[in-house]
């Protein structure tokens, strides 16, 4: 390690749409640190335990250090959405964590960067250890403008909750909001409420977006009484050293430029298999090609449908000639950023947003739960796609139908206009996705200047 360099420490929580943004960081940052990163195992997922193992092999100057959780009790909680157990676990254990990540590192810490979902747990424990401590906040500025309004709208309204008026900014409808939120004394509220009013004491908010793609939320988080807000992104993505041949590139380089729509919600957003066999139905009507991505549970050790079973004999024949259909993992990143990819219909992760607005690639959004309607929201405003807000989100049991889907994704393969804006997009996060844009200014923050 290099004695003149500051030496940063990632902790990252759960769930790949946490990891990615993480390890991206920490990647960029290697080149003007020196870096430690900490992996919180056994993972929920294999996606992340394959990408903690491509990570490390692909970045050795990058130190990791390993810490194992007790085993749980996995019966007792068998209707939580695992992720925020495992979140949760991760605050309980921080002490622990923390002891063992300042044993472990190879020299002295000059700062943490946690993950938001550990903020109100890692934030007292770097304070007591006199380590300045970041917060990177793994979605949009726009979410983060909300979430850390948040606690003063439940301070007035701790009973019900209604579209929540960001005074200055916007209102975000109450339809918007993630479902979890509804119930003041969810679990999920209550974390939410501790991590925001711990990352308002941090030493800087570190944030995967760009001053053109949300120049009013940015603006407002700014103007507001606040530690500094960093836009460090668009975050490029990792280049891990694996060499894998997959049908889904070789089936690509085969189409014609733009004809393709990539279909993805994402890591850990399952979606009914009626909604399935109509998406499926909705695509072949269409006529458009189609690259897609199914999930049919939230971890991916339980995935185990066959895709025949799920959308119905024939149907793979039936569009053998113009789609491919996968349950893999595929490298998203390098299918967005294909020539032959078009159109992106997605969950509105702010990963899968930020990698289509690097590539400038036209979005049709579909928000199923959490921060992704208010992602979908930034998609429409920037110009980056199209979001028709009446389909179905978390908790509705109303199927948006086949010819709804056919019809939109034909309007967005056809719309000049959208491709048109979605493409200044792309040009406007090139430029962004430089590093005195924002890392710069972060690195200079971790050697203790402001
Ligand atoms: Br699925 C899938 N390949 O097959 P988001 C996802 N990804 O590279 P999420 C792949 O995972 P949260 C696949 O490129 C993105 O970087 C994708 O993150 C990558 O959504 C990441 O888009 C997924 O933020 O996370 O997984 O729903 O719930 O935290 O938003």
């Amino acid at each position: 390690m290099d004695p003149s360099r500051p030496h940063v420490a990632l902790l990252p929580s759960s769930g790949m749409g946490h990891l990615i943004p993480v390890t991206r960081l920490a990647a960029s940052l290697s080149d003007l640190c020196n870096v430690t990163m900490i992996s919180i195992l056994p993972t929920v997922s294999t996606a992340e335990s394959h990408h903690f193992t491509d990570f490390f092999n692909s970045y050795p100057k990058i130190h990791p250090v390993n810490f194992q959780l007790p085993p749980l009790d996995s019966s007792a909680h068998r209707n939580v959405d695992p992720f925020f157990l495992r979140w949760a676990r991760i605050r309980e254990s921080a002490s622990d964590i923390f002891s063992h990540l300042l044993k472990s590192a190879p020299s002295p810490i000059s700062a943490i960067v946690t993950d938001i979902a550990a903020a109100s747990a890692i934030l007292p424990l770097s304070r007591s250890n006199g380590i300045p401590c970041y917060v990177l906040f793994t979605s949009s500025a726009a979410m983060l403008s909300f979430f850390k309004y948040f606690p003063t709208y439940q301070g007035s309204n701790p009973v019900s909750i209604g579209n929540v008026e960001i005074p200055g900014l916007r209102t975000v409808p109450v339809a918007s909001l993630p479902r979890p939120l509804h119930d003041p004394s969810h679990s999920f509220t209550q974390s939410l409420i501790g991590n925001s009013l711990s990352m308002v004491k941090s030493d800087g908010i570190i944030v995967n977006t760009f001053e053109s793609f949300e120049p009013d939320s940015l603006a407002w988080l700014r103007g507001e009484q606040s530690p500094p807000v960093i836009a460090v992104g668009p975050l490029p993505p990792v280049k891990l050293a694996i060499s894998t041949v997959s049908t889904v590139f070789t089936w690509l380089d085969e189409q014609s430029e733009r004809s393709v729509v990539y279909i993805s919600f994402g890591s850990r957003t399952a979606m009914s298999k009626e909604q399935i066999k109509e998406l499926g139905l909705g695509l072949e009507a269409s006529g458009c090609r189609f690259l897609w991505v199914i999930k049919t549970s939230m971890v991916d050790t339980e995935d185990r449908t066959e895709l025949n079973q799920l959308l119905g004999e024939g149907f793979l024949e039936r569009v053998k000639e113009r789609g491919l259909v996968t349950k893999g993992w595929v490298e998203q990143d390098e299918v967005l950023r294909h020539k032959a990819v078009g159109g992106f219909l997605s969950h509105c992760g702010w990963n899968s947003v930020t990698e289509a607005a690097i590539y400038g690639v036209r979005v049709l959004a579909w928000p199923r739960l959490g921060d992704q309607r208010i992602n979908a929201d930034v998609v429409a405003r920037s110009g980056l796609g199209l979001w028709p807000e009446e389909w179905s989100w978390e908790g509705e049991e109303s199927l948006v139908t086949a010819a709804e889907i056919s019809n939109r994704v034909k309007e967005m393969m056809a719309d000049e206009n959208i491709l048109k804006s979605a493409q200044k997009v792309g040009e406007a996060a090139q430029s962004a996705a430089r590093p005195d844009n924002g890392l710069e200014e972060l690195v200079r923050k971790l050697k203790g200047f402001n």
